[in-house]
């Protein structure tokens, strides 16, 4: 053997023999609910018991135990060690047995945990582990009540840690995290300080070493440092080093260099105990004039916020699920997210570490709290846990913990104001405490909180604890008006000179089947979408003030009590649930990104109906060169961009045509199919003809593929609604109802309709036809307190909602249609009529009682 190798040989051998042993524990435990013991499975971690349940129709998910066991064969030679459960996060009362021994309770759902199995583990026996998962409500433990899903389950990785007696401490909030602090940064110098501790689980005295190696971003060692104790029996010890690097590379979103601490600690007889963390030099602060500066330069903070939950899986991803995101967010030319609303897997710091993101993470106190002191103690921990286990990521420039938490308190008519008052207490005596405990643990980072709209943040005085100010703001989608938005940030900080605001959040609802070119708030269209970003992005960038903005949110993500297009789904995802890419990510890469962008919009909305050639299309193209050319057919048309959109308005004959945006060395087709409506009703011997009545948007049936075009009031020689409005369920939104329509999966369909409507018209000529007309009551009135509780309503009541007859080309079809009492509320209805005409079809409506309705007519010609 060569004597380097030699050399290599010992080294690798050596560093084998002193590692911990790290495994992971994943595979194979029988599981079952308390709700159904007899019903075990066998899973694998990470997992959850919600995935399902929380979407579906009408019911709460199941919130209680969970119990997972299975045996584990120690072998001998770990008399001489020490043994971990090591936990990244398990929602949300954890609590462990060895052999029927009780060794820990861990609350709260997003932190990672220890516990030390090592006095109830039997060496060279099987033993039987047993872990029950609680994700009851519970007063004392955050969150109380948020706008997500809290799926029950070990959902993050399960390990198995071994580590010499004489070993860094594993046990205790940082959950075997050593702390790499850097007070001060310079482009001269860096400061760097380690803290670790290290326990003695011996029987005896043991003369200690703790040696701190630190790497550049080469991984070339640049200093070694030792200190030397004894640690008597039992004893746990904080040892602190500390160094200074000359002109240390900087950490930024487009230079993420890593430096690397490796902590080793040796003693006599005892093998050593090896860990190692990341760390970067940089340094950033918020200016409430001037905005986000990061190693002394200006830095508008653009990106997203992130739930963790995925389509089909809940909350339980494996690993590159969670990476995947996070590089979709930098791809999008985003150098910020929020973990809203909760610590997420250790793997998301990592990779924000080396991707370059800049971080807020928070802990999941929302909506409301508990005046208790328990409640007041969990989220103390939580904040610990999370400042501790995440400490030494560069990427994390903001802690925050507490988002919205007055919104229960403001939309609570039933609270006395003597209870309010009391809440308002105990909610800012708590913001206080927490604000505290962060500057403690870590007063080189900004503490944040998230506000909604409302001035109880600025009376109450709360929205003065922390160092930065999130705003979660909606207007143009819960409250009227783009433009209010801008107006908003003004007057605050006009009032609020010194206060650093960030916009936390802002998004509407878009559903990639809801199409149109003419977007209204409520719509659920992408067009919408892209007009709320658009004006939003625009607001932020006009004011040098603002710290940086969050989208809501980056992918859509599961709420069991929502009632948007899609039931039980937050759509405010740039993302749909299963990660498909909206329209509105490509609009960002072409406001965000620095290399060329071109990307032609109406990936979902390749079908149009303009009235005839007059009409003109509108197509977008999202860039960032200076001009685009749009061709088609030998034709090309020249649009010039302005922030991020090339517009044209072009007319275009029937047929399906490939149009090509081009911009620079790029270019980007795709086929549009055009059809005149003017020409639909001689069509239908080849196509049938679908309205989506009471509505400008047209709707894609995802699984038929048919589309409903959007509704047009008659004129003689077409087809069209006579008579009627548009329904709104409630004043301030323009169309519709968000219910949950039961019996369909094509909610937005029968959202959207025409109340006292007259008749449908259409001019057809001579034949048989079959005439659909689809149907949903909307109105839930005594049981709109309890979604989920139709029966409640009296059938009574349900009856004289509203009744009326239907006639077609004069002959009564339906007589007293009552769609409460025949169907039931907020159900989808349809009823298909054959008919013969000689010339023309009119299905008239009249009423007995309330008024008419239609949410969709479809008519095919047989
Ligand atoms: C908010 C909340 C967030 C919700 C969002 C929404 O302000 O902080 O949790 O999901 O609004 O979509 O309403």
């Amino acid at each position: 053997m060569k004597k380097s190798l030699f050399f290599l040989f010992i080294c690798l051998s050596l560093t084998a023999h002193s590692q911990r042993n790290i495994q992971s524990l994943n595979s194979a435990w029988k599981f079952a609910t308390e709700q159904e013991p007899e019903k075990t499975e066998i899973v694998n971690i990470p997992h959850t018991w919600n995935a399902e349940d929380a979407f579906r129709d009408g019911k709460e998910y199941f919130r209680g135990k969970g119990i997972y066991e299975k045996t584990l064969f120690a072998p001998e030679e770990w008399n001489e060690k020490r043994m971990f459960l090591k936990f990244e996060g398990s929602n949300q009362v954890t609590t462990v047995f060895v052999n029927d021994q009780q060794i820990g309770e861990h609350r709260g759902g997003y932190t990672g945990f220890v516990f030390d199995i090592s006095e109830a583990l039997i060496p060279g026996k099987e033993n039987k582990i047993r872990i029950e998962v609680d994700n009851s409500h519970n007063l004392d433990i955050p969150p109380l009540d948020a706008d997500f899903n809290f799926y029950g389950g070990i959902y993050r990785d399960l390990w198995l840690v071994t580590t010499p007696k004489v070993h860094f401490e594993m046990a205790n909030e940082a959950a075997g995290n050593i702390l790499i602090k850097t007070p001060e940064v310079s482009e001269e110098s860096g400061n760097l300080e380690v803290e670790a501790k290290v326990v003695n689980s011996s029987a005896g005295k043991k003369n200690t070493e703790v040696k701190i190696d630190i790497f550049d971003p080469t991984d070339k060692l640049i200093k070694t440092l030792r200190k030397e104790f004894n640690l008597k029996a039992g004893e746990i010890k904080k040892v602190n080093f500390s160094h200074t690097v000359n002109t240390p590379e900087l950490w930024s979103p487009s230079s993420p260099v890593l430096y690397r601490v490796e902590a080793s600690v040796s003693a006599a007889d005892s093998e050593n105990d090896i860990i190692d963390s990341r760390f970067g030099f940089r340094w950033f602060e918020a200016d409430p004039e001037k905005g986000f500066f990061l190693n002394g330069k200006p830095l508008k903070l653009i990106g997203a916020n992130r739930h963790q939950d995925f389509e089909n899986l809940g909350n339980a991803l494996p690993g590159e699920l969670h990476l995947r995101d996070y590089e979709m967010i930098k791809e999008m030319g985003a150098n910020f997210i929020r973990t809203a609303h909760y610590p997420q897997d250790p793997e998301v710091y990592k990779v924000c570490d080396e991707l370059g993101l800049l971080v807020w993470s928070e802990i999941p106190v929302i909506n409301d709290v508990t005046d208790s002191e328990a409640y007041h103690e969990v989220s103390k921990q939580m904040q610990r846990e999370q400042i501790l286990q995440f400490f030494n990521h560069p990427s994390v420039v903001m802690w925050g913990y507490m988002n919205e938490i007055f919104i229960r308190l403001v939309f609570n008519n039933k609270l006395t104001e003597e209870e309010k008052r009391e809440k308002i207490r105990t909610s800012v005596e708590l913001a206080k405490k927490l604000e505290k405990q962060t500057k403690e643990l870590d007063p080189y980072r900004l503490s944040v909180m998230a506000l909604h709209e409302n001035e109880i943040y600025n009376t109450s005085k709360i929205a003065d604890i922390p160092d930065v100010i999130g705003w979660n703001l909606y207007m143009g989608w819960y409250g009227p008006g783009l433009e209010n938005f801008g107006k908003f940030l003004d007057e605050q900080h006009e009032r609020y000179p010194d206060r650093p605001l960030f916009i936390s959040e802002y998004g509407p609802g878009a559903d990639i089947r809801n199409q149109t070119s003419d977007p209204k708030p409520w719509d659920y269209s992408e067009a919408y979408q892209l007009k709320l970003h658009r004006s939003y992005i625009r607001q932020v960038l006009e004011r040098d003030f603002v710290l940086g903005m969050a989208a809501w949110n980056f992918a859509d993500f599961g709420s069991s009590f929502r009632q948007d297009a899609m039931p039980y789904i937050n759509q405010k995802g740039l993302l749909n649930m299963d990660r498909t890419k909206k329209d509105i990510y490509y609009y960002y890469q072409a406001r965000l990104l620095e290399e060329p962008v071109l990307y032609l919009a109406g990936k979902n909305f390749s079908e149009r109906f303009p009235k005839d050639a007059s009409e003109k299309l509108q197509f977008t193209v999202f860039s960032n060169a200076a001009e685009v050319t749009l061709n088609f057919n030998g034709k090309q048309y020249t649009s010039e961009v302005e922030k991020g959109i090339a517009l044209f308005e072009i007319s275009l004959p029937e047929g399906t045509h490939q149009l090509t945006a081009t911009a620079e060395d790029l270019s980007h087709s795709r086929d549009f199919t055009i059809r005149y409506r003017r020409n639909l009703l001689s069509e239908l011997d080849k196509n049938d003809l679908l309205i989506n009545v009471g509505t400008h948007v047209q709707y894609h049936d995802p699984v038929t593929k048919e589309v409903w075009i959007a509704d047009q009031e008659y004129r003689e020689g077409g087809f069209g609604y006579v008579g009627g409005k548009i329904y709104q369920k409630s004043k301030d939104k323009f169309q519709g109802t968000a219910s949950d329509i039961q019996g369909t999966e094509n909610d937005p369909l029968f959202q959207t309709m025409r109340e006292g409507i007259e008749a449908y018209k259409f001019d057809v000529e001579k034949g048989k036809y079959k005439v659909t007309l689809l149907f949903a009551e909307p109105e839930y009135s005594a049981s709109e307190e309890n979604i989920y509780n139709l029966s409640e309503v009296s059938e009574e009541k349900a009856a004289t909602l509203r009744s009326f007859d239907i006639s077609i080309n004069g002959e009564k079809v339906k007589k007293d249609l009552n769609l409460a009492r025949d169907f039931g509320r907020i159900r989808a209805a349809e009823i298909s009529f054959i008919t013969r005409t000689e010339k023309g079809l009119e299905v008239s409506f009249s009423s007995n009682l309330g008024k008419s309705l239609l949410s969709a007519i479809k008519l095919e010609k047989l």
